[in-house]
C-alpha cells in the first residue's frame, strides 16, 4: 500500500508539472505564433444547436476534427450537467472527468488524476495545480430571457441585468475585500510570457485617484532587467462566470517605461476573457482580447492594438483558430474598452467607436473569466541589463449579462454606481 501511495504522489506530481508547463506555455504560444486574420475574411455562419461540432475553415488544420464532449453552452437552456455524476469522495478520476457538485450547483472537470479532493474547496484556472477546472453552475430549466436595459443612466439600485462591477477600490493585493468578488491575484510562476518570470502580487496595487479622492485606480507594475529571470509580472483575474453581454473597463496604456530604460520591450497590456483549454482543439474554447502592444511584437512593429477572438488551439503541432482585427496606432493614456457578446457576434469598441466585429465558429461557447495582465513576450527584450518598468492601469471593469449597452450606457450605469456610493457589486448567478 505504502508503494503504491507513494506512486500515486509521484505521478500526481509529473502531472502537474507538465500541466503546469504546458499552460506556461500556452499563453505564450496562443498570441505569439497566430496569424491575426482579418476580420473581413471571416464568413462562417453561426451555428448554436446543442450538435453542433467545430467546422475549421482554417486550411492550416489537418487534424481530425474533435466531437464535442463537453456540455452545451450554457445559452441554450435544459440541463447542462445530466449527464455527470455527484462527486464522490473516494471515487477516483481521471484527466478530463467530469463531476458535477449539488451543494454549489455547479459542475468540474478534472486538471489530472485525483481523489478525495472537494471540486468545491480545490478548483481553479488550467496551471493552477488545483485538481479540479471550476466549468461554472449547471444551467436548470430555462435561461433567463434576454433583458433590455433601462434608460440611460436611470438603473436604479435594482439594476434590470446581472451585473458585475468593480472600481478597485482596494488598499493591498492582500486586501480581504478581493474575496468578495472573488479576484485572484497571480503568483508563482507559469504563463504567458518567458519561460521562468515571477508573477509577483505586490507588483498590484492601488492609488487614490488625484482627480477624486473617493476613487482608486489598480495598478499593473511589470519589470525586468531583460532576462526571465529578472523579469516580474502582474495579472488579477476573477472566477469563471462570464459569457453573453457587455463587457467593460477602463484602461490606462502606457509607451514607455514607468520607471528606467532602456525602453523598447515587447510588452503586452491586456483586458481579455478566456476558458482553459480543456483538450486539444476543443471548441469550447472561448477567449476575446483587448492586447496592447506598444513597443510592437508578434511580427508586427508598434505601437498596435490586437483585438482577437478565439475559436480554439492546440499545442503540438501549433495550430490557431482565431480572428484578430488590429489597429496600428498609440493608445497611451485612458481609454474605455468595450466588448458586446449577443447574437453570434463579438463587438469590441475603443472609447465609443466600433472597431472590429467577429463572429462565426469564433463566437464564444463557454463561460470565461475576466482578467488583466501585464506580461513580457518571450524573446522580446531590449538590449540592455538594466532596470525598467512598465505599467498598465484599471480605474473599473463592468460587466451585463445577457444585455447589450452601448458604450455611453455603460459609462452612465458606472456613473450610477458612483452616485450610489457603489464601490463593488456582483449579481451575476
Ligand atoms: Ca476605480
Ligand atoms: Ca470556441
Amino acid at each position: 500500500m505504502k508503494k503504491l501511495l507513494k506512486w500515486k504522489i509521484v505521478f500526481t506530481c509529473i502531472c502537474l508539472i507538465f500541466l503546469m508547463a504546458v499552460t506556461a506555455d500556452a499563453r505564450r504560444r496562443t498570441t505569439s505564433t497566430s496569424t491575426p486574420t482579418p476580420a473581413a475574411t471571416q464568413t462562417a455562419t453561426p451555428t448554436f444547436t446543442a450538435a453542433q461540432t467545430s467546422a475549421p475553415t482554417t486550411p492550416a488544420v489537418q487534424t481530425p476534427t474533435p466531437t464535442r464532449t463537453s456540455a452545451p453552452a450554457p445559452t441554450q437552456g435544459g440541463d447542462n450537467c445530466s449527464a455527470y455524476p455527484e462527486w464522490n469522495r473516494t471515487t477516483v478520476y481521471y484527466t478530463g472527468d467530469r463531476v458535477k457538485y449539488s451543494p454549489n450547483g455547479h459542475y468540474y472537470q478534472a486538471a489530472y488524476w485525483c481523489q478525495g479532493n472537494n471540486p468545491s474547496e480545490r478548483n481553479g484556472p488550467v496551471g493552477s495545480g488545483e485538481p479540479w477546472i471550476d466549468l461554472g453552475l449547471c444551467i436548470v430549466g430555462t435561461p433567463t430571457p434576454t433583458n433590455t436595459p433601462g434608460p440611460t443612466g436611470t438603473p436604479g439600485p435594482t439594476p434590470q441585468f446581472q451585473v458585475f462591477f468593480d472600481d478597485f477600490n482596494y488598499s493591498s493585493s492582500s486586501d480581504s475585500n478581493l474575496g468578495i468578488l472573488h479576484w485572484t491575484v497571480k503568483s508563482g510562476s507559469g504563463g504567458p510570457g518567458p519561460a521562468g518570470v515571477t508573477w509577483r502580487p505586490e507588483n498590484v496595487t492601488f492609488y487614490t485617484d488625484p482627480g477624486n479622492s473617493s476613487n482608486k485606480i489598480m495598478r499593473l507594475l511589470s519589470s525586468t532587467q531583460g532576462t526571465p529571470e529578472t523579469t516580474n509580472q502582474s495579472e488579477m483575474y476573477t472566477q469563471r462566470i462570464f459569457f453573453e453581454g457587455t463587457y467593460a473597463a477602463r484602461v490606462y496604456f502606457t509607451d514607455s517605461p514607468n520607471s528606467g530604460s532602456p525602453d523598447g520591450d515587447n510588452i503586452v497590456q491586456t483586458f481579455f476573457t478566456i476558458t482553459p483549454l480543456a483538450y486539444d482543439l476543443d471548441p469550447s474554447y472561448s477567449e476575446l482580447d483587448f492586447e496592447y502592444l506598444p513597443n510592437g511584437g508578434w511580427g508586427a512593429e508598434g505601437p498596435i492594438m490586437y483585438m482577437t477572438t478565439w475559436e480554439t488551439y492546440q499545442l503540438e503541432p501549433w495550430v490557431s483558430q482565431n480572428v484578430s482585427t488590429s489597429i496600428n496606432a498609440g493608445f497611451a493614456g485612458w481609454h474605455t474598452l468595450v466588448i458586446q457578446v449577443s447574437g453570434g457576434q463579438v463587438k469590441y469598441y475603443i472609447d465609443g467607436a466600433l472597431d472590429a466585429t467577429h463572429g462565426g465558429i469564433y463566437y464564444p461557447d463557454n463561460i470565461m473569466f475576466i482578467s488583466f495582465n501585464n506580461w513580457f513576450i518571450a524573446g522580446g527584450f531590449a538590449a540592455g541589463s538594466t532596470y525598467r518598468d512598465y505599467k498598465e492601469e484599471v480605474d473599473w471593469v463592468f460587466y451585463a449579462k445577457d444585455t447589450v449597452l452601448s458604450p455611453a450606457q455603460v459609462t452612465d450605469n458606472v456613473s450610477n454606481y458612483r452616485s450610489l456610493g457603489t464601490v463593488r457589486l456582483n449579481t451575476v448567478q
